[in-house]
């Protein structure tokens, strides 16, 4: 017989674009008992990807941490015994309290979250609020978005955004550096709904992943060098006179500029040289991308994302490759132009969350990604002697790892992290505090992959003893001593303050910005609502672009005003073999390390059941470049730089071309024979734009690993 459920609508919390909609069955004695896709969510459509489909195994997993811990072993050793709530808040604030009081000052704290979960209020609320109070130092959160961010700012003066449900009108889509039918698969539900109609598909990346496997075309290019290919795209369309001029002369800027640009400077045969790509295969990518009309039926759509913004050009990349749906005037169609992120489609009132208000004035910002430098005391301003982390698992996926660890390991460093698993970070440090899961508390949600907002209902009593992020920053704050009125306020008073409906909101978010008119927290809680858009939004279908010139910025005094390039130009990687020839004479191959599907950046590396999908560590190298080390398929190899090395096993084969070798991550290092995961190679140099991660700008060498030192 079955039992009698009661369901919760919730929200998927991951780091993920589709933000899908779920429903939890909790049976009588408040025990989730199922949990599947939300049939009526107008996006996500009742389907759940690989990762979370299980989803119940995670949040009932052996492993999950249920109380508060003491370190008791060696830093790293992983040792803790048990205490109590009351114990661990005083442990910290006690810390926290001296920290401030010395003469380092609040600033030696660094808090450091990122993604765990992209809950408004579990990401970014009471948590900051605490840090700003405490005059602690500020993070940059760049590990994953901020260049292309910044690189969209400077052309469009908002990220590259389209109705995305309208892309099934589109009958050239490109999956630009985007592994769409695994980081997106709802999107790539789409794609394919549109080739139904006569759409074709085509993938721009070094690596054939499986999105790239199941296109139409594969465009292999060499890491780094998508400006160079969007500038050759452009000087083709106007040599051949396939641009929109009215589009051009209606809505952009320094049309003239780039022209003369392009033309002079990106000849097709340089672009080949750049690039990789042989001269047709330039030629007819941008025919087909810029005759999609006439070729296809429709208009074209490039579908960015994060592969690309991953190189020491990233910003400026994206800023190029961003320019191109003006000249073929692809933005006047909904579904069409370029799609990044849809996040600044949302007007929440973040400023109510987060209160920068209270930034006491001059303090310093920390970039997370120079986490390795600022446990070394290599940045200006006082050594950090206390770090929090929560929503990340920085020993994992921070470039630098064998520096961030060795930082962790500081023995007069005081770490807490806040987590759901006794992470790799967890490892280090010396309170470790258990995290509900999203079914245990209650959030908001925007998504950066659609147009819907949507309240998590909780659906099951937290686990253990654990707490949601904005409850420990209550009772750390109260032990603090700081004013009850920042925050005494319940997590739905909060969602109800981000939403506009508060009388401590910062500003009205239903006023002039009209995408969140209507939308009440009671709507919400109900299912998802979509912004309150038109239909077939076609955001820049009349320009309208908010830079400061109202246009698209194909020349930018801004860019000028703070001393670069005023034009889109193709920056190299940090480390190229083609401008580095010295570093790549020791290590010639460039790596990527993208997650492997059954993983979503660290989160899932622990369950039994992921790990068994996504098999070893692999190498996936060409059998050139195999060859030429003696390396076979199957052979264990060691991968490395003067950074550091991990083992892997070799695949020998086509996904990559000579000089490109790929290794799919993110593995926690207790898992793993060597202690180490690929980012015990990745540099934490920054992007041109933004200071965003540069995890695929990244040479080395590999040799079997019997012969390595
Ligand atoms: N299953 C799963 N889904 C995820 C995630 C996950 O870890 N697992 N992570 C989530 C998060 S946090 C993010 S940010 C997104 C990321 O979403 P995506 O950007 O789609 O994912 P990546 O795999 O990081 O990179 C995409 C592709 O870019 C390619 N690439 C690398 N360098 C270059 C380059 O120079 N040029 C071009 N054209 N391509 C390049 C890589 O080979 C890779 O196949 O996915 C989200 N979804
Ligand atoms: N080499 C390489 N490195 C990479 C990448 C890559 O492609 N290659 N990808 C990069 C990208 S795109 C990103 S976004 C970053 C991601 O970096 P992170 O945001 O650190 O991502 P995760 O590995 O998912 O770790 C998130 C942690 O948050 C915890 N968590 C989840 N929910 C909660 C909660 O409610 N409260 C608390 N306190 N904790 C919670 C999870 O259990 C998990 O341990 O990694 C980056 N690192
Ligand atoms: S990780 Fe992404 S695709 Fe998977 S359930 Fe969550 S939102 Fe949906
Ligand atoms: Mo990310």
């Amino acid at each position: 017989m079955r039992r009698e459920l009661t369901t919760v609508k919730a929200v998927c919390p991951h780091d993920c674009p589709d933000t899908c909609g779920m429903v939890v069955g909790v049976d009588a004695t408040g025990w989730a008992v199922e949990l599947r896709g939300d049939k009526d969510h107008p996006f996500t459509h009742g389907f759940l990807c690989q990762k979370v489909a299980n989803y119940l195994d995670r949040v009932y997993h052996p492993d999950r941490l249920l109380h508060p811990l003491k370190r008791v072993g060696k830093k790293g050793s992983g040792k803790f015994e048990r205490i109590s709530w009351e114990a661990a808040i005083r442990e910290i604030t006690d810390r926290f309290k001296a920290v401030a009081a010395s003469e380092d000052g609040p600033q030696a704290i660094l808090p450091y979250s990122y993604a765990g979960t992209m809950g408004k209020l579990m990401y970014g609320s009471l948590d900051q609020r605490f840090f700003h109070r405490l005059g602690a130092s500020l993070l940059d959160r760049t590990i994953c978005a901020t260049a292309g961010a910044a690189g969209c700012d400077v052309t469009l003066g908002t990220r590259a955004m389209t109705d995305p449900e309208a892309a099934v009108n589109s009958r050239y889509i490109v999956n630009w550096g985007s592994n769409t039918a695994v980081t997106n698969t709802h999107f790539w539900r789409i794609e394919h709904e549109a080739r139904k109609r006569g759409a074709r598909i085509v993938t721009i990346d070094p690596y054939k992943s499986p999105t790239a496997a199941k296109s139409d075309w594969w465009i292999p290019i060499r890491p780094g060098t998508d400006a160079a290919l969007a500038l050759g795209v452009m000087h083709i369309i106007w040599r051949e006179g396939w641009q929109d001029d009215a589009y051009l002369n209606d809505h952009c800027v320094g049309v003239k500029e780039l022209r003369e640009r392009v033309m002079t400077e990106y000849p097709v045969a340089k672009v080949s040289h750049i690039t990789g790509l042989s001269i047709s295969e330039i030629e007819q990518f941008a025919r087909e991308y810029a005759l999609a009309d006439e070729l296809f039926g429709g208009p074209a759509l490039i579908r960015l994302n994060y592969g690309l913004q991953r190189h020491g050009g990233g910003g400026t990349a994206v800023r190029t490759v961003v320019c191109l749906p003006a000249l073929t005037g692809d933005w006047r169609h909904a579904g069409a132009g370029a799609l990044l992120s849809t996040s600044k489609a949302y007007s929440f009132d973040d400023n109510y969350l987060t209160r920068p208000d209270l930034i006491p004035k001059g303090t310093r910002t920390v970039n997370m990604i120079h986490l390795a430098e600022a446990l070394h005391g290599e940045l200006p301003g006082p050594p950090v002697k206390a770090l929090y982390v929560y929503n990340s698992n920085p020993a994992a996926v921070n470039p630098d790892q064998s520096r961030v660890l060795s930082g962790l390991a500081r023995e007069d460093l005081f770490t807490v992290v806040h987590d759901q698993f006794q992470t790799d970070t967890a490892d280090y440090a010396d309170i470790v505090l258990p995290a509900t899961s999203q079914l245990e508390h209650f959030d908001i949600h925007n998504s950066y992959g659609h147009l819907y907002v949507q309240a998590n209902n909780q659906a099951i009593a937290p686990l253990g003893e654990s707490k949601p992020n904005t409850e420990v920053f209550r009772l750390l704050a109260r032990a603090m001593g700081f004013e009850a009125e920042l925050f005494d306020t319940s997590d739905e008073e909060l969602a109800k303050g981000s939403l506009g409906d508060s009388t401590s909101r910062s500003r009205d978010p239903k006023g002039s910005d009209s995408a969140m008119a209507g939308i009440t927290l009671e709507a919400t809680k109900a299912g998802p609502v979509r912004l309150n858009l038109p239909r077939n939004w076609a955001p820049f279908a009349e320009g309208k672009f908010p830079t400061p010139s109202g246009k698209c910025e194909l020349y930018s005094e801004r860019e000028k005003r703070a001393g670069r390039d005023p034009l889109p130009h193709y920056a190299p990687p940090h480390e190229d073999p083609q401008t580095k020839p010295e570093l790549a004479a020791r290590y010639p191959l460039q790596l990527l390390t993208p997650p492997a599907p059954q993983f979503l950046n660290s989160t899932f590396a622990n369950l039994d059941h992921a790990r068994k999908g996504a098999g070893e560590r692999t190498l996936e190298i060409s059998p050139t470049d195999a060859a030429k080390r003696g390396i076979a398929d199957g052979a264990m190899v060691s991968v490395f730089n003067g950074r550091g090395r991990f083992r892997a096993r070799a695949i020998v084969g086509d996904s990559v071309k000579p000089g490109v070798v790929v290794s799919l991550g993110l593995w926690w290092r207790k898992w793993t024979d060597d202690g180490a995961n690929c980012n015990t190679t990745t540099s934490t140099a920054a992007t041109d734009l933004g200071g965003g991660a540069t995890f695929f700008d990244n040479l080395v060498e590999v040799t079997p690993a019997s012969r390595a030192t």
